[in-house]
């Protein structure tokens, strides 16, 4: 009796345990739908599959599939090699049902395109999922299992996709030592210790998240790398990795040490130009691609923030790119070449430099090198105007960087979904080739007809169980996935498709949820970074408010070389009349940005300076219009939190608490953002608040002398 009932204690507990939502499953959650007639009109839906499998990839998809489909309709599909089955799915070589169904011009040309239709065939309903090849029918296996998670209609599909971007990757910024650089969701998910003989089931998992978005390559190591990724103890745990990715159609690429010739060859040089250096990198190269012949290439931060690079040796980006590309030619891979580059030394904007080094090199560049761009000109800070550099190198192919990972959004405490802010770049116009010449267009190929296409997204992702820290980080990861697959989507059907994944197809949380996704960054944009304001945060860390900081070892790194606040006023004159940034946008945008009257609000201070007292288009002045944005920002935060109160019993009771707790904390936050920087900019404005607003807590000393320890992100 008594191990009766231990046994049972034992049960409950371990019952409990293992029904807690720790948001490991992301959003490839596969509960039993829970509405009863759409569950019931699924199951006399999908009664059967029919799913030959001829290679690992369709491996992968049929797994998957049985496994959504047993868990969404809750009890098992049987399999059936017939075209009787419900359910057919692969290519039209390897299931002659298909070939027979579908006309071959029906299906996607494309590599990784599927069409997924529904036929009627006396009156039976069949829904066939097929591609061109096993890659697409992965692809197109997850969007069915999406469309059933979010319990769309099965009746009359005819759905035809292929993406528009051809490598959609993640780049970790992730240490060999097992930190992960601005990273706020544990450590590293590589156990390089453990590697290669280790291969937990959560890469496994980590492979499946990335494939069900689309995203097909991921780059392991930290652009501030350590040349040792490029030796064989390391190329062999790259290796073990990429064999887990491979049936999910991921390439592993590596970030690659500019010096690495010295650091691992012994020569005396790395110049770009010089015979053994070429040789030292075609030989490393061959090497890499016998223990990874699928390998995707390199990506190079060169000459920037102390890595080094071919400037090092009097040779220019392009010199050190093409050499890459030249060892990486004969296999396939690319280069992916980033223009995050500023110099202290070269007295200009640091907002200009990159423009500056490299649209002379449009053109330069071999055919396998992608130029690699962030969204903004400084650095991902929570709102910049796109880079001017989309547009302006028409003959070199070139792609986005996002950042993912919220090194400026409130780290992985803030609620922000991105979805909005990839949007707003994707969707700026460069006016590159005449009105309609928009980011995306860009980067698509599109606009200047190249095929090579690329995007990344430095990854939030970590050891943390629900993997992104935040449980709506999440929703960063997988709105870059779906827009990277499709720039046109909308980040609102994405939150919205998000939300139903992750959370409930509730109608009344979906409407609420959605609408705290849609305004989230806007409203840290509000109480951190208003009117065009940008790189105030503390230094180094980047946790919280600096507007302060003066004296961080390089004028480019303080808060005061971008705000200018003085006594009479404050922004960044980047027109004509100042460092004249907006001269790098073609004409339109140009003449938009650099008038103080055109240019968009959100951006007013970024290229702007203003006085205190000018008249904005509310009428405002610019510090009371500084206040209200500020005010608003905190007051949002605290109607996330009504708001989120309201979704209690909607959604399961672990997350809704987990991100309860967040949300208090980020409206603490939120205010001390707000004081601590209205009080500093007041110590210039010497303007009081307008009436009705709550006093700041402390005093702007207070501010300034918080100090934090092991803040993470940053080598402590
Ligand atoms: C990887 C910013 C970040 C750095 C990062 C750098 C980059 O400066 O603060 O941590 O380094 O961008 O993108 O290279």
């Amino acid at each position: 009796m008594k191990y009766r009932i231990i046994f049972f204690l034992a049960f409950a507990f371990v019952t409990e345990i293992s029904f807690a939502e720790t948001g490991y499953r992301l959003w490839l959650r596969y509960d039993r739908i829970e509405n009863p007639d759409l569950l019931e009109k699924y199951r006399s839906q999908i009664k059967s599959i029919n799913f030959e499998v001829k290679s690992e990839m369709a491996g992968v998809a049929k797994k998957e599939i049985l496994l959504a489909l047993n868990g969404l309709l809750g009890k098992k599909v049987t399999l059936d090699a017939t075209n009787l089955a419900s359910l057919i799915i692969g290519t039209p070589e390897s299931s002659s049902v298909i070939k027979a169904m579908v006309t071959a011009n029906e299906i996607p040309n494309s590599p990784e395109g599927f069409l997924i239709k529904t036929f009627i065939t006396n009156s039976q309903l069949k829904i066939v999922i097929c591609a061109k090849n096993d890659k697409g029918v992965l692809y197109g296996v997850y969007h069915f299992i999406r469309l059933l998670q979010s319990n769309s209609s099965l009746d009359k599909l005819n759905n035809n996709q292929s993406p528009t971007i051809k490598n959609r990757i993640l780049n970790h910024w992730d240490n060999l030592d097992g930190t992960v650089e601005r990273g706020y969701a544990g450590s590293s998910l590589w156990e390089w210790h453990k590697l290669p003989g280790f291969t937990p089931t959560r890469y496994t998992d980590y492979a499946r998240a990335n494939a069900s978005i689309g995203i097909n390559g991921t780059v392991l190591n930290n652009v501030n790398t350590n040349a040792l990724s490029l030796t064989v103890p390391y190329l062999l745990k790259t290796a073990a990795l990429a064999k887990v990715f491979r049936p999910y159609g991921i390439k592993v690429y590596l970030s690659a040490r500019f010096s690495a010739p010295i650091e691992l060859g012994g020569l005396k040089t790395a110049d770009p130009l010089d015979p053994q250096v070429k040789q030292w990198w075609i030989d490393k190269t061959k090497e890499i691609y016998q223990y990874i012949p699928d390998f995707g290439g390199f990506l190079v931060k060169a000459n920037s923030e102390g890595q080094p690079g071919p400037q090092n040796y009097g040779r220019n980006h392009a010199d050190g790119a093409n050499m890459l590309a030249d060892a990486l030619a004969p296999f396939g891979g690319i280069v992916m070449w980033r223009a995050f580059v500023y110099d202290d030394k070269v007295p200009d904007d640091r907002a200009k430099q990159a423009y500056n080094e490299f649209k002379p090199l449009d053109g330069k560049f071999r055919e396998n090198v992608l130029v690699q761009i962030k969204n903004g000109a400084i650095d991902f800070q929570p709102r910049e105007p796109f880079h001017p550099l989309f547009g302006a190198m028409p003959a070199t192919p070139v792609m986005m960087e996002f950042q993912l990972t919220q090194e400026y959004l409130g780290f992985s405490t803030h609620l922000a979904y991105l979805g909005t802010m990839f949007k707003e770049t994707f969707s700026s116009d460069t006016y590159s080739k005449g009105k309609g010449s928009t980011v995306a267009q860009v980067i698509s190929g599109k606009l200047d007809e190249h095929q090579l296409t690329a995007i990344a997204g430095v990854a939030n992702i970590g050891s943390d169980v629900n993997w992104c820290g935040h449980p709506f980080a999440q929703s960063n990861w997988y709105a870059y996935g779906r827009l990277a697959w499709n720039p046109e989507f909308s980040a609102d059907q994405i939150a919205e498709e998000w939300i139903r994944l992750t959370f409930t197809n509730d109608q009344l949380a979906l409407t609420a949820i959605n609408k705290i996704m849609m305004e989230s960054r806007e409203t840290i944009v509000n109480y951190m970074t208003p009117l065009g304001l940008h790189h105030i945060m503390a230094r180094n860390h980047h946790y919280g408010p600096g507007p302060w900081v003066k004296n961080a070892g390089r004028e480019d790194w303080t808060s005061v070389y971008y705000h200018k606040a003085d006594s009479i006023g404050i922004g960044f004159n980047r027109t004509a009349t100042g460092s004249n940034a907006v001269a790098q946008y073609f004409p339109v945008v140009a003449e938009q940005f650099g008038d103080v009257k055109q240019v968009p609000e959100k951006y007013l201070l970024w290229f702007h300076r203003l006085k205190w007292t000018d008249q904005l288009k509310s009428g405002n002045t610019l510090w009371n219009e500084l206040v209200e944005h500020y005010y608003d920002g905190a007051k949002a935060v605290d109607s996330m939190q009504v708001t989120w109160q309201g979704m209690k019993g909607k959604i399961d009771d672990d997350r809704h608490e987990e991100v309860a707790q967040l949300l208090k904390i980020q409206f603490s936050e939120a205010k001390w953002w707000r004081d601590a920087c209205l009080l500093y900019f007041q110590s210039f404005s010497k303007l009081p608040l307008p009436a009705g607003y709550e006093k700041p807590q402390h005093d702007l000393k207070y501010y300034q002398n918080l100090k934090f320890n092991f803040v993470p992100g940053i080598k402590n």
